[in-house]
């Protein structure tokens, strides 16, 4: 059965995802982002319980290996359907979510059967090496400050040009007429326990980086209630390194998003292979971060 003791696969959760909107058909909608290399789905769910709340948008596991990002992003969305506790239900009610739990699902898919550790998605640009860094792909300072690599079999592969990925473009084409609605933009990897915010490509400072401070301490404080786990908060590149051609630099600046974060959640050691046991301990936390940086930004207009 579909639970949070164990990971699930991308049909399980796809699976998953098609009860959700039967059940909830009124709040749910089903929505094809793209299709990956790979020809698969790239799906969504937006719940929404009325006209005219303000937007924030999941992306989740654009790298394959970071399983507990799906997990979280899949326990979240349940917790937004069924909990009692009034802070989520103020959460479901009062804010429309878009959720992509699984992005990079021909990656993801290896990652369940050939190759635990893979990041890539699987397209093959004509070199011996296979896939391309999804997160350095967008078409925002692209390549820039070493941020990225040429070389196809680095982790960290650009793609040979910006959007040269079926996956990227399909989250550029599905974000075009969304994104200028978008309020938060959250995506979701591990690990090392950060709360990042734009630039990752330069130590430049950004017009929201007062905000997205403000907020992203929040979140900090957040991770911490359940169980002191201590997340560190500041712009990728001063805080974590230089990366460039991310999703969340592209969608901050194509968009004008003010709040447009990375989590790392927890590692514990296990690198990206963290035990199941660790998932809901993730989930809690998660929540509680997000429901910080929810109340943080509305104290702040
Ligand atoms: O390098 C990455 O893409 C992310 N770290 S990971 O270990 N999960 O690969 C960090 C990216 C954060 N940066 C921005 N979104 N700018
Ligand atoms: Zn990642």
């Amino acid at each position: 059965a579909f639970g949070w003791t164990a990971y699930n696969n991308y049909t399980e959760i796809y699976d998953w995802m098609d009860v959700l909107l039967e059940t909830y058909p009124t709040i749910l909608t089903g929505h094809i982002v793209g299709t990956t290399y790979q020809d698969r789905p790239i799906r969504a769910v937006k719940l929404s319980y009325k006209e005219g709340n303000p937007t924030i948008f999941i992306e989740s596991n654009i790298h394959a290996r970071e399983w507990i990002t799906s997990a979280t992003a899949t326990w979240f969305l349940n917790e937004l359907l069924t909990s009692t506790d009034p802070d989520i239900q103020d959460l479901a009610q009062n804010i429309d979510w878009y959720i992509i739990p699984v992005f990079n699902v021909d990656g993801f898919h290896y990652t369940h059967t050939t190759n635990r550790l893979w990041r890539k998605t699987r397209q093959n640009h004509a070199t011996v090496c296979f896939g391309t860094d999804g997160n350095r792909n967008f078409d925002f300072q692209w390549m820039v400050n070493n941020g990225a690599s040429t070389n196809p079999c680095s982790e960290t592969f650009a793609g040979p040009v910006p959007f040269s990925e079926p996956e990227t473009v399909a989250l550029r084409d599905f974000l075009e007429p969304l994104g200028s609605k978008i309020n938060m933009y959250l995506s979701f990897h591990s690990q090392g326990q950060y709360v990042l915010f734009p630039y990752g490509h330069s130590y430049e400072t950004t017009e929201y980086h007062d905000l997205l401070t403000e907020v992203g301490n929040a979140g900090a404080e957040g991770f911490a209630k359940y169980n002191n786990t201590i997340y560190r908060v500041g712009p990728t590149s001063s805080t974590l390194y230089i990366a460039s051609g991310t999703s969340v630099d592209w969608a901050f600046n194509e968009f004008n998003i003010p709040l447009a974060y990375t989590f790392e959640f927890i590692g514990l050691g296990y690198g990206f292979v963290l035990p199941p046991e660790h998932i809901l301990r993730n989930c809690y936390e998660t929540r509680d971060a997000i429901i910080a940086m929810v109340a943080r930004s509305r104290q702040l207009g």
